[in-house]
C-alpha cells in the first residue's frame, strides 16, 4: 500500500465536511492544546462546582454530587479562533440547563449573563441564552475517557457553537450576573460574542 493511500485512509470522503467548516477554518484530526497558563491540578476530593446567582452562591456541588446529576453524551464540532476545527468530538457532561434547574431549587440564579470562572483565573463571558436550551455543558469526559488535565480535566465548559475560547477549561464556577463582564480573551482584543459562522474573531469584527 502506498504512502499516499495510507495517508488518505480514515479521512472523510470528499464533500463530507461541506457546510461544517465555518469561514476561514480548516479541519484537524489532532486535538491541539491551547492554554494561556500552566495546567492546574486539583484532587477530586477538593474539587467543587459553584453556581452563583446575582444574590450570591445558589448551589455548590462536590465531585460526587456533580457525578450524581444526569449526564448527557453529545457529538459536536468545535472551532478554535486560531483556525482549526475538529468535527464529531464526543463529550459527556452535565448540561447547564440541568445545573440551573438544580441550583434554582436552592436560590435564584436567573440573570441575563454568565461568567465562567476557572482554576488559574481564566474567565469567559456569555449571554444566558447561549448556555441554555441544550447549547452548553460542563463536560467531564472526552471520547469516553475522563477529561485529560491539559484539555480541562476534571471539568470544562463546552459551548461548541461559539469559538472554543468560550469553552473554559478547569471551570469551577458559573456566575450568573445582571450585567455583562468581559472575560480573559474578551478583554484582550477578542470578540465579545465569538460566533465562528460570522467570523467574530476580534473586537471590532461585525
Ligand atoms: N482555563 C482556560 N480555558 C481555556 C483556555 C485557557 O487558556 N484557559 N483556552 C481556550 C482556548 S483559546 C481554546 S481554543 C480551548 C482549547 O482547548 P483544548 O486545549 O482542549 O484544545 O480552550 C479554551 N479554554
Ligand atoms: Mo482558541
Amino acid at each position: 500500500m502506498s504512502v499516499i493511500s495510507r495517508a488518505f485512509r480514515g479521512r472523510r470522503p470528499p464533500g463530507a465536511t461541506a457546510g461544517r467548516l465555518p469561514p476561514g477554518q480548516h479541519e484537524t484530526r489532532d486535538f491541539p492544546v491551547l492554554s494561556a497558563g500552566p495546567t492546574p491540578r486539583i484532587a477530586l476530593a477538593r474539587w467543587d462546582f459553584t453556581v452563583r446567582g446575582p444574590g450570591g452562591p445558589a448551589a455548590r456541588f462536590t465531585w460526587e454530587q456533580f457525578q450524581a446529576l444526569p449526564h448527557e453524551t453529545v457529538t459536536v464540532d468545535i472551532h478554535c479562533v486560531t483556525k482549526w476545527s475538529k468535527l464529531d468530538t464526543v463529550w459527556e457532561g452535565v448540561s447547564v440547563d440541568t445545573l440551573i434547574a438544580e441550583a434554582s431549587t436552592r436560590g435564584a440564579v436567573s440573570a441575563p449573563y454568565v461568567l465562567a470562572v476557572s482554576d488559574g483565573g481564566y474567565t469567559t463571558n456569555l449571554p444566558l441564552a447561549d448556555v441554555t436550551g441544550g447549547k452548553a455543558w460542563v463536560a467531564v469526559k472526552y471520547d469516553g475517557e475522563p477529561l485529560a488535565p491539559e484539555h480541562g480535566g476534571p471539568a470544562r465548559l463546552l459551548v461548541p457553537h461559539l469559538y472554543f475560547w468560550k469553552s473554559a477549561k478547569w471551570v469551577r464556577e458559573l456566575r450568573f450576573m445582571d450585567r455583562d463582564v468581559a472575560g480573559f480573551w474578551e478583554s484582550s482584543g477578542y470578540h465579545n460574542y465569538g460566533d465562528p459562522w460570522r467570523e467574530q474573531r476580534y473586537d471590532g469584527d461585525p
